[in-house]
Parts: C-alpha cells; sequence; structure tokens
C-alpha cells in the first residue's frame, strides 16, 4: 500500500511549490496503526509512505531544515510520523518503505548540485539509519524547478550506493532500478508482455521519456542483462493525495480487482495507493471497497480446482515444451494462474493453454510471458485434461506451476 499524506493534504494540492506554511500541517486524529491494520486485514504486505513529497516539508525531524513537521502545531512539534508509520509496520508485519522525494521545490540549496545531494544524501541517511530495517526505497522520477528556478544535478550512483551500504537489504525502486523498476505508466497496467530483464543502458537513470524508454519500463526486455521487475504504482482515487472533492471518484471494487489482474496478473508487483484523510485516517470508503477487493480475491483464489492433479512436462525442442495436467475429474474453470520458478529466471515467451474432456483440444489462452504470476481470464469452461503448450522461450523451459480457479462475481 502505497500512502501519499503531508502538507498537500492540507492545502488541497497534488504539488506544493514548498512555500506552504508548516503550521498547516495538523492531522487531528492521525493514526498510524489504523493503516496498518487496514493493510494487514486486507491483504498487503508492505506500505510506502511519502516522507517528502515535492513540496520539500519532511515528516520526520530532521536536522537538515526547519521545513518539517517540528515547525507544525501536530503533536506540539514533536512528532515523528516516520517513527510511527514503522512502528505501525512493524506492529502489523508488514514490511516498511520509505518516498523520500529527490524534486524539492522548498529547499534553496536546489539546483546548487553539490550542495542539495549533499543534503539530499544527509535526509537519506537519517531515514534509514534511526528506524531500523527499510524494506524499500522508492525514487521517484519528477525533476522540476527549484525554487531559485534552478534545476538538479542527481547524483544517483552516490545516492544508490548510500542506500545499498545503510540497509543492504532493501530493494530500491525508480525508472532504472536498480533493483525494481517504475512499469511506465500511473494507470495500473503492466505491459503484456512483461520481461523481469531489463537493458539497464535504455533507462540509465530516473526522469528519462522517449519511445524506447518507455517500452522498456512497460515490457522489459527479453534478452535484458539486468533482473529489474516491474512495480505498478496506481492510485485508488483520481488524485495521490486525499481531495474531498474526490470522495465519491474512489475506485469500485470491480475495477481495483481488474488491476490486480493487470498488474500481479502480468508478472508486476501492485502498489496501491490509498492516501490518509486530513484527520491522518483512511476514509471509510477507501476502506470499505480494500475490504471488498480482498473478499473478492479470497474467494477466486480459495480453492485451487488443480490441486490433486498429475502434470507431466516433455519437451518438445530446445525452446519448447507440452506439459499436461489430468485433474482427476471434470472441472469449471474461469482463471488460470501461471507461475514460473523464477530463481532460476524468466524463460517462455509464448505459450497457449487448451482445455479437454476427452474429445477435441479447445483454447482457453493465449499469452506471451508468464514469469512470477500470470493470470488469465476466460469463458467458465469444464475439462478434465489440460495442456500448456509452450511455443517459445529465451532459454530452456522449466516446469510451470498452475492453479486452477471458477471464479464468478460476488
Ligand atoms: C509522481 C509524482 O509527481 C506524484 O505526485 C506521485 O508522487 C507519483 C507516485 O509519482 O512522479
Amino acid at each position: 500500500m502505497f500512502l501519499h499524506f503531508g502538507i498537500n493534504t492540507f492545502t488541497d494540492r497534488e504539488w506544493g511549490d514548498g512555500r506552504e506554511d508548516p503550521r498547516l500541517f495538523d492531522p487531528a486524529a492521525l493514526d498510524a496503526r489504523q493503516w496498518a491494520r487496514v493493510a494487514r486485514a486486507n491483504g498487503f504486505l508492505a506500505m510506502v509512505l511519502t516522507a517528502k513529497h515535492h513540496d520539500g516539508f519532511c515528516l520526520w525531524p530532521t536536522r537538515t531544515t526547519t521545513h518539517s513537521v517540528a515547525s507544525s502545531p501536530w503533536r506540539d512539534g514533536r512528532g515523528d510520523l516516520v517513527r510511527e508509520f514503522v512502528d505501525a509496520c512493524r506492529a502489523e508485519n508488514l514490511r516498511v518503505g520509505l518516498y523520500c522525494s529527490p524534486w524539492d521545490r522548498h529547499e534553496p540549496s536546489y539546483g546548487d548540485s553539490q550542495r542539495y545531494n549533499d543534503l539530499y544524501c544527509d535526509q537519506l541517511t537519517e531515514l534509514l539509519t534511526r528506524y531500523g530495517p527499510v524494506h524499500e526505497v522508492w525514487f521517484d522520477g519528477a525533476n522540476g524547478e527549484g525554487p531559485n528556478g534552478r534545476r538538479q544535478q542527481y547524483d544517483w550512483p552516490r545516492f544508490w550506493s548510500l542506500v545499498r551500504r545503510l540497509q543492504p537489504d532493501a530493494v530500491m525502486f525508480s525508472d532504472a532500478g536498480p533493483d525494481v523498476r517504475w512499469i511506465g505508466n500511473e494507470q495500473g497496467v503492466a505491459g503484456d508482455p512483461n520481461w523481469s530483464t531489463v537493458d539497464p543502458a535504455t533507462v540509465p537513470q530516473p526522469g528519462m521519456s522517449g519511445e524506447a524508454v518507455m517500452r522498456q519500463l512497460q515490457h522489459g526486455d527479453a534478452t535484458g542483462t539486468v533482473w529489474r521487475p516491474g512495480e505498478t504504482d496506481v492510485s485508488i482515487r483520481p488524485g495521490w493525495f486525499h481531495h474531498l472533492a474526490e470522495d465519491g471518484r474512489v475506485r469500485s471494487v470491480d475495477n481495483l480487482v481488474d488491476l490486480f489482474f493487470t498488474s500481479v496478473g502480468r508478472n508486476s508487483k501492485l502498489l496501491l495507493n490509498v492516501p490518509p484523510t486530513r484527520d491522518g485516517l483512511l476514509h471509510a470508503t477507501d476502506v470499505a471497497r480494500l475490504e471488498g477487493m480482498h473478499r473478492l480475491l479470497t474467494a477466486l483464489f480459495a480453492d485451487d480446482l488443480a490441486v490433486g492433479g498429475t502434470a507431466s512436462f516433455r519437451p518438445t525442442g530446445e525452446r519448447s515444451a507440452v506439459v499436461e495436467y489430468d485433474m482427476g475429474g471434470m472441472v469449471t474453470a474461469t482463471v488460470a494462474d501461471l507461475r514460473e520458478d523464477i530463481e532460476t529466471g524468466q524463460a517462455v515467451a509464448r505459450y497457449t493453454l487448451e482445455a479437454a474432456d476427452g474429445g477435441q483440444w479447445r483454447s482457453l489462452s493465449a499469452g506471451q510471458t508468464i514469469g512470477y504470476r500470470k493470470l488469465d481470464r476466460f469463458q467458465a469452461t469444464s475439462f478434465r485434461r489440460l495442456r500448456l503448450r509452450i511455443e517459445g522461450a529465451v532459454d530452456v523451459p522449466g516446469s510451470i506451476r498452475v492453479g486452477l480457479y471458477r471464479g464468478g462475481r460476488r
């Protein structure tokens, strides 16, 4: 779960300009445990908080600037939201992620590249040394002008090696990874095909544009030399921050389930943004939609019809194979859940899934990549035998795990 929260929550904006009065920040009922409980109860595994957004307002009492919670009335200026967030994650057994925007529209040194890079590294150091283990560091690609109209040259290699040194187990997200890549849009739709491998030279740093860059982010690269799986970030509302005017425009349960299929179901991770309100709580409508999504997905994946079946794997060439499954009896399914064993890499480049009830083979679905997870939906079909024809691969294909589900709507 992604949480956009900060001074914008109080000014009703998406991008603050850095001139906001810190005294506006006063979430009266803030309870990070509520965020974490909702996340945990609805199947999320991690939370990522905007510790600093483009406006430069820091949610922790930093030594690098007074533009922070320390200058706000919240908790009498003695609060530390990053601390409360991390504690809440730990209490609910969620992984911790932090977003610290490189673009800073408040900081006067922004654009004085060496000085600002030093300050930004100091901010990262505070975030990565004060709060225990951090699992994901989220680098945003937006890079505009600072308060003096100047542009900044970021020292990405320095930022990345600092994170690696301070939190060796954390993954770093950005357009250019180095560990996890942006999927190339904010609509919740990963590319199809979607390779977890990339050609690192195509997107060497965050914030680049152009057709080749976007293609690489969306699809990865079948011949890529670096493993950099995609993460799909998308908001449950039109904006990233909470706006009262958007309370009636929260995504529906069906729409959220579709997002699951177009992200997780396409070999990507889903990072769903649920922005706390001015009170500092997740909104009741958003919570209800998350519960609906969770209920539907739990029901959908409750009963794997392929359990108990037997599989046989037969190579048909160097880069092709047929996997046949006998369900042991008739099953009726609408969803196939395909999984490659990615510990040995990602190989499948083209496949067809077919079913038979004794007679002719009929096609259920066809696709390109599988990766750690591929979800295919099809018309309700009854069959006893299933076969996956791997028609193309970039390496010798290994065995594929298949799950089958009946689905149906609520
Ligand atoms: C973008 C930012 O400009 C948005 O405000 C938001 O934080 C989104 C996740 O990333 O680049």
